[in-house]
């Protein structure tokens, strides 16, 4: 091993969301210190939320894998083997299948957080090499539809615009996007434009009221699955009141008289029926669009991720085609990525439908092509399983062997209890993971150690087609590797199980990952995306750029199809008649509410890297459905109860409560919460599996569910923090993840983190019986409350039991069994490291409120400056607005993250 250096900064992305924030991350050459916002890249200049201002402290050793680990048969446990046994491995069981049932016994599933050349060499590895199209990816579940979309009006899969079209609109609309949390940074852009040009119009159109929603100056509150019919109603009322561009219309389109004709009968009126929100304001909507002279819509996964996701989209996308609002600045259709590389993805062709490069797989003469560029015979033309079919097939036993890297299956497909039943079927799963304890790595056969942020070099492309070199700050952990390298030590692995050793020697010759890189951009050349002109040099010297930028190209290209030429056969831009349907899964009387699943402000997906970062947990801690307060009084739930929610597919235990940014009717549940911290899994037990009929996406946004109070008086918490050490963080981080061992015992059982810079460990446990003594005293054990020096209560025949443990005055360690209602302030005393010699005689004591004196801080709503709700709320009654607090606490003066809810808590909310 290396010393460690003096400090260093090295040029990097955020690997969260895909605005692509530019970083530097700072490290000593062995580990990463910190990290701040780049400021000179083109999507942040210098900013970050809160979860990329916190990217350092997820780098932390603990859950990381860090060898491959084989199961050498199903009722064995894994053990550590080394690299050349691992692959040896693989090659030979996948060498088997292809040899025995072809190639189509074995399938790969990839994900939108690799980096473009890991991307491309699995991409030829499977068409290319292996001679199918079983590999499919987690943007099938992200952004499929808003490909479809493109691909079916535009021609081909391309946003045609840039972020500084946000600031330049007079008029956007967001549809099905709650950009304030899941894009943070791009939001503040529009803050700014908005706090600058307060006469720009933002409608939002969200079921929910969301931080997005309440920045706007019209918010629809749409029924959801109902947005092709809102669309519809805006484009009735342009036609009629003359507000289309008929030259635009004329020169640049086709097919605009079958959708005038299919609009006519469709006012708002009926939209307004349809959708639920006033006639008026669907009118107010569409004049706003139409007398806008720049008009800009943005759609994410209330609009994708539905079973007319592709048609969501193009209806939206009609809205800038007839009112010719495309690739002049501040207008267009613009889709938000979601993950940091889904665009490099599409862009290589690495889904079961795609071929690289934009290629069409159904074009004999783009498969010519490949396979020539390619040096094979020929690449195949069926196109393979999409994710939910890929996962089917694997449960039939038709894909026998599966390998799944970057993404985390038996936490966000739908309908979890099916791809269980896959994952056990699976003859052989290989799990390629930067981390060991995901729910996909626990049914792993052979886990391979990935590299991961900070540690890999590559690209990846934003948003806005922007190309960004990333480059590797530290040594991977342990024994990991690159993702791009495995999926070439594989292919020379499987070369020679195959007997197909120099051919896959020629195929797979990379020495390092800009081989890769200029392999893929030589093979964009001549078409939409050409990228022919670019080399990590140059993106490190000219800094991120975006495409098209073809061989002698000065500088990428900010918007698409300025020219009003559309890569279509006629060149024109196409409008389709969308079909009209709502939800898959409509309220009855069975399961009369519907619930919606998205995303918290804090959090990242499956949470193997947010879930480390306790102050990530201080906006939303334990998991949660919100319910509407008429709801919760129809089906008699108190705040905080815990109910058992439940769905044709399965159900759940989660504790309730109120929010009145939902309507009534209407549920919400984070996609986050999974086995790691909850004792099930989550919002995808309750999802269901139908697809798009055009994108395959499945409808992970909404289900119908019931909603039931459950009895689980036994009740217990757990909560560990450690003195100041180097090793404390690690010590909360290892004691979490053997929690989450002992959650599925329970009847409700939920782990997270609480606190800042001293993390404690908090475990809260509700049950049907009594617990039993055995599993109380191992969870003592673990949080080391079975000290003698402990502070002890017990009344056996109340079946309570507590127990504090002490460093001096300090609280380091508490268990609550039977009676937990003092929680809350004890919790605050942990975390605060406040000396409680004062409370010493109430620390066991049965007191729902804190003694006087002792402090009682509440949810944080500022990360970056520690900021609680109870101390903005305070300030709030003294008379502050948003810039007074601002002022007076700095709340939302650095990452900005929590602007929006200031704007709502100052607004009554
Ligand atoms: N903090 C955070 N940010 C992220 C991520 C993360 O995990 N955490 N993930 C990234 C990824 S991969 C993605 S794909 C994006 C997702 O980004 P978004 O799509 O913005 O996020 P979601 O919360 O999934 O869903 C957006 C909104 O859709 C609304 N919605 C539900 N049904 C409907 C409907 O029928 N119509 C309409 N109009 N709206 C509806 C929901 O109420 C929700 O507020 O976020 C990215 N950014
Ligand atoms: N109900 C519901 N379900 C959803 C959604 C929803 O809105 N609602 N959203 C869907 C969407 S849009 C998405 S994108 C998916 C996301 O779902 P997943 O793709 O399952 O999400 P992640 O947890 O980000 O999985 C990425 C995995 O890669 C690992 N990893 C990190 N870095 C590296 C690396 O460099 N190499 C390798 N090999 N591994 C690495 C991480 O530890 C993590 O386990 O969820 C989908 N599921
Ligand atoms: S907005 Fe936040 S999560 Fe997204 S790339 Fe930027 S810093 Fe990362
Ligand atoms: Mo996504």
């Amino acid at each position: 091993m290396n010393a460690p250096q003096p400090l260093q900064e090295t040029r990097a992305t955020c690997p969260y969301c895909g605005v692509g924030c530019g970083v530097w991350i700072q490290h000593d050459g062995q580990q990463i210190l910190g990290v701040r916002g780049d400021p000179d890249h083109p999507a942040n200049w210098g900013r970050l939320c809160t979860k990329g201002a916190s990217l350092h402290l997820s780098t932390r050793p603990e859950t990381r894998l860090l060898y491959p680990e084989l199961r050498r048969s199903r009722d064995l446990p894994r053990a550590r083997v080394s690299w050349s046994e691992a692959l040896e491995t693989a090659a030979r069981r996948f060498a088997e299948l292809i040899q025995r049932e072809g190639p189509e016994s074995v399938g790969f599933y990839l994900s939108g957080q690799l980096l473009t050349e890991d991307y491309y060499v699995f991409n030829k590895l499977v068409k290319g090499f292996i001679g199918s199209n079983n590999v499919d990816t987690n943007s099938r579940l992200c952004m499929s539809s808003a490909v479809a979309a493109y691909k079916q009006t535009l021609g081909v899969d391309a946003p045609p615009c840039s972020y500084e079209d946000m600031e330049q609109a007079d008029c956007l609309l967001i549809v099905g996007s709650n950009m304030a949390y899941a894009h943070p940074i791009a939001f503040r852009r529009i803050e700014a434009a908005k706090s600058e040009r307060p006469d720009m119009r933002l409608i939002v159109v969200d079921p929910r009221r969301t931080d997005t929603a309440a920045m706007a100056d019209l918010h629809l509150a749409i029924r959801p699955g109902t947005d092709i019919w809102l669309f519809n109603a805006m484009l009735h009322v342009l036609i009629w009141e003359g507000l289309v561009d008929r030259t635009y219309l004329e020169a640049h389109t086709e097919g605009f008289a079958a959708l005038q004709a299919h609009v006519q009968d469709m006012g708002p009126a009926v939209a307004a029926r349809i959708c639920g929100v006033p006639e008026a304001d669907i009118v107010q909507a569409a004049r706003w669009w139409g007398a806008s002279p720049r008009a800009l819509s943005l759609w994410c996964q209330g609009l994708n991720q539905s079973v007319h996701g592709t048609h969501n989209g193009a209806a939206l996308i009609a809205l800038s085609l007839a009112t010719g609002r495309l690739g002049t600045p501040g207008n267009g259709p613009f889709s938000l990525t979601g993950q940091p590389n889904a665009m490099g993805g599409r862009e290589v062709g690495g889904m079961a439908n795609l071929l690289s490069a934009h290629r069409d797989m159904k074009n004999p003469q783009d498969l010519a092509e490949i396979a020539h560029f390619w040096g094979v015979p020929s690449v195949p033309s069926k196109p393979g399983p999409s994710a939910v079919a890929l996962f089917e097939a694997v449960r039939r036993g038709e894909i026998k062997a599966l390998w799944v890297a970057c993404t985390n299956p038996a936490h966000s497909m739908p309908d979890q209890a099916l791809i269980r039943e896959a994952l056990e079927r699976c003859e052989f799963l290989v799990v390629q993971e930067a981390y060991g304890n995901t729910e996909t790595a626990a049914y792993g056969d052979l886990l391979l150690p990935a590299a991961t942020w900070g540690e890999k070099e590559g690209t990846v492309t934003n948003s806005e087609r922007r190309i960004t070199h990333v480059n590797p700050a530290v040594p991977p952990l342990g024994e990991a590797r690159a993702d791009w390298r495995i999926g070439v030590d594989f292919a020379q692995a499987l070369g020679r199980a195959l007997g197909r050793e120099a051919e896959a020697q020629r195929l797979f010759p990379y020495a390092g990952p800009e081989a890769v890189f200029l392999e893929h951009a030589a093979s964009t050349q001549g078409r939409d995306l050409d990228i022919s002109g670019l080399t990590y040099g140059l993106l490190e010297d000219l800094g991120p750029q975006q495409w098209p930028f073809p061989r002698g190209a000065r500088a990428g290209q900010a918007r698409l199809y300025g020219s009003g030429r559309f890569p279509t056969p006629s060149g024109r831009a196409r409008f389709l008649v969308p079909t009209l349907e709502v939800a898959a899964e409509e309220p009855d009387r069975d399961y009369p509410l519907r619930v919606i699943t998205g995303r918290l402000r804090d959090q990242w997906h499956g949470m193997s890297r947010t879930g480390k970062v306790a102050r990530l947990y201080s906006h939303v801690d334990e998991p949660r459905i919100e319910l509407h307060p008429e709801d919760m009084a129809r089906f008699r739930i108190q705040e905080g109860d815990l109910v058992r929610v439940s769905s044709r597919r399965g159900s759940v235990v989660l504790r309730a409560q109120s929010a009145d940014s939902l309507q009534p009717g209407h549920a919400f549940v984070a996609m986050h919460w999974g086995r790691n911290v909850l004792n099930s899994s989550g919002a995808n037990e309750l999802t269901l599996n139908q697809v798009d009929p055009f994108s395959m996406q499945p409808e992970l946004k909404q289900a119908a569910v019931r909603v039931e109070t459950v009895s689980l008086p036994y009740q217990a918490l757990f909560m560990r923090t450690f003195p100041e050490a180097k090793e404390a963080v690690g010590r909360t981080l290892e004691i979490g993840a053997a929690c989450a061992r002992w959650l599925p015992h329970f009847a409700y059982g939920a782990v997270f983190l609480a606190g800042r810079e001293h993390p404690a460990v908090v475990l809260r446990l509700a049950h049907d019986r009594p617990l039993p003594e055995a599993w109380l005293e191992a969870l003592n054990r673990l949080m080391d409350l079975d000290q003698p020096d402990c502070l002890s209560y017990r009344d056996s025949c109340r079946g309570i039991a507590k127990r504090a443990l002490m460093a001096g005055e300090v609280l380091m360690g508490l268990s609550l069994i039977g009676e937990t209602a003092a929680e809350p302030w004890l919790r605050d005393l942990i975390v605060a490291r406040q000396p409680v010699a004062q409370f010493r005689a109430w620390l066991l004591a049965p007191l729902a409120q804190p003694p006087a004196g002792a402090c009682g801080r509440g949810k944080t709503i500022c990360n970056c400056l520690n900021v609680s709700e109870s101390e903005i709320r305070a300030a709030i009654a003294r008379g502050a607005d948003v810039e007074g607090l601002k002022d007076q606490l700095k709340c939302g003066t650095s990452c900005g993250s929590c602007v929006p809810e200031l704007k709502r808590m100052v607004a009554g909310g």
